[in-house]
């Protein structure tokens, strides 16, 4: 079968995209003939990572409307290939470009099936993707088992686990797909047809440690994709990093797209080992990471420093054991403050987050954690603090209730509890700033992510 797979404006154009890299190289192995195309970095625009700016539809329309040309030459490549079947990796900020581009290529060969997926089409609204008249599947969950069973169904009339179809013009609901138990059997990312110069971070690459977070905090969307945490051996992920310096040479750095980089300590400590023991040259593997009471030895800091796990983000998230306990985070500020001490002895200066205005969050907490920032900020590169606690797709979300929201007002930045309302969110944003000004500590939210690292890599 030949099958398209594309990713459309607008992504932060930071790395070659992994997802469609991981299906491509699936579908190749099972002997499918694939045309991957990141057509995101094919338009530049320099606020990228801007979500607030690039989740309104009427941004996307006006990208949209003064690249009309150039679009619709694209639709030509696509049809030149003559794909059996189209896939399109979603976020929230590339649906209006995927859409239209997916209503020109069904205008002008109808019998193209149009298959949607990535994280948007596993949040309840994505899953409504599927109402949309051009496109025949909305996948959710982890891609490469249902892809491959689409197409080489071939036009089944059964529902297929993992997604949403359409038979006859009623839609079918598959259900949750079974998650691989062994991610080393996929093979590794195709990047072979991107361009690394085209993007920010041109000698990176995208790498994932595990599939799933082994963690569950009541803020946090990623089950609605992926449900079982499952780890790569340090072998396969070793062997990866070999293959990759062998084929892409001008390679210096590795961005883990993982949720949580040190989820499995074993295997990190592990391909720690691999990387000392063989003298591999690294630059810096770049990566989010967890407060993981695992990493309060000295020498378990000394050896991620020694093998190059130097750049990280971590998420703290809160000053406050109270409120540390009702996001089912299982360490304590103590614990926290005690990593990062030990980071910064052996020259490891993470950037972390914080969340302002969790529902719980009273002025006690809030103080805690104004308090705690004052103790760490000699030891961190800079902090992120989000302004407001994002309800949606989340236990927060599913179980308001439990977390004293009263008014969840179809959830987003606009609920309300006794202790959290917009308004008092607000107050304590403007507080927390002023602190970190008066601290002299860099502070930047992920929508100035482009400019940061631009800087950094400049400096
Ligand atoms: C790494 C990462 C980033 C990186 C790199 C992004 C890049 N350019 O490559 C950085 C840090 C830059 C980043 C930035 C942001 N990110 Co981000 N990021 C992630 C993260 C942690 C991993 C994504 C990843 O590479 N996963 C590994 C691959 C293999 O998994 P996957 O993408 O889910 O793909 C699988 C399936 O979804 C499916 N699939 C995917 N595409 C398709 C297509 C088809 C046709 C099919 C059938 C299946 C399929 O199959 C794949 C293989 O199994 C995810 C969380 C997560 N783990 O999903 C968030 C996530 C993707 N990010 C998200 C967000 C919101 C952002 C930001 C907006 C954050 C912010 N507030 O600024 C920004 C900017 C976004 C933008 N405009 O570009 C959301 C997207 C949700 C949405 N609404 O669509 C996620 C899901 C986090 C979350 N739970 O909220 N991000
Ligand atoms: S550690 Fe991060 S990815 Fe894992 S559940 Fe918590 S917030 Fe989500």
């Amino acid at each position: 079968m030949k099958i398209g797979l594309f990713i459309f404006p607008v992504r932060f154009a930071s790395m070659p995209p992994i997802d469609i890299a991981y299906l491509s190289a699936y579908l190749k192995k099972r002997g499918h003939e694939v045309y991957i195309r990141d057509f995101n970095v094919e338009i530049r625009v320099e606020n990228d990572c801007d979500t607030r700016f690039w989740s309104q539809l009427i941004n996307q329309q006006d990208l949209f409307n003064k690249n009309k040309v150039m679009i619709e030459k694209w639709v030509e490549d696509i049809l030149a290939f003559s794909p059996d079947y189209i896939g399109i990796s979603v976020w929230e900020t590339e649906l209006y470009f995927s859409q239209e581009i997916a209503k020109m290529i069904k205008n002008r060969r109808k019998d193209t099936k149009i298959i949607f997926g990535g994280p948007w089409c596993s949040f309840s609204s994505g899953r409504n993707m599927i109402q949309n008249e051009y496109v025949d599947y909305a996948v959710f969950g982890e891609g490469e088992f249902t892809l491959a069973e689409i197409i080489e169904s071939q036009g089944s009339q059964n529902p297929i686990p993992g997604c949403l179809m359409k038979v006859d013009g009623k839609i079918l609901d598959g259900g949750w797909r079974e998650e691989t138990i062994n991610p080393d059997l996929f093979p590794y990312p195709d990047y072979s047809s991107f361009d690394f110069n085209k993007y920010l971070y041109t000698s990176t690459y995208p790498i994932l440690f595990n599939r799933g977070c082994n963690w569950n905090c009541s803020f946090c969307t990623h089950r609605t994709a992926w449900h079982n945490f499952r780890s790569r051996s340090a072998e396969n992920i070793f062997a990866e990093i070999q293959h990759c310096f062998s084929t892409y040479p001008w390679i210096k750095r590795f961005y883990s797209c993982d949720h949580s980089i040190n989820s499995n300590m074993k295997q990190v400590l592990e391909v720690c080992d691999f990387i000392i023991t063989h003298g591999v040259q690294i630059e810096a593997f770049i990566g989010f990471g967890q407060v993981n009471p695992q990493m309060l030895k000295e020498d378990v800091i000394k050896k991620l420093k020694q093998a190059d796990f130097k750049e990280w983000g971590i998420g703290v998230q809160t000053g406050s054991d109270r409120i540390l306990k009702s996001m089912r985070r299982p360490y304590t500020a103590a614990q926290a403050e005690q990593m990062l001490e030990i980071m910064h002895k052996y020259d490891i200066r993470p950037a972390i987050d914080f969340i302002i205005g969790y529902p719980e969050e009273t002025e006690d907490d809030f103080r805690k954690t104004l308090e705690f920032i004052s103790r760490i900020c000699k030891y961190v590169t800079n902090i992120s603090v989000a302004p407001s606690c994002y309800i949606g797709n989340n236990d927060l979300w599913f179980h308001p209730e439990r977390y004293g929201i009263c008014a969840l007002k179809g959830g987003g930045e606009s609920w309300e509890s006794p202790t959290s309302t917009p308004a008092i969110r607000l107050k304590r944003y403007q507080i927390m700033m002023a602190h970190l000004s008066h601290l002299g500590i860099s502070h930047r939210y992920s929508d100035e992510d482009r400019k940061f690292a631009e800087d950094k890599m400049n400096s």
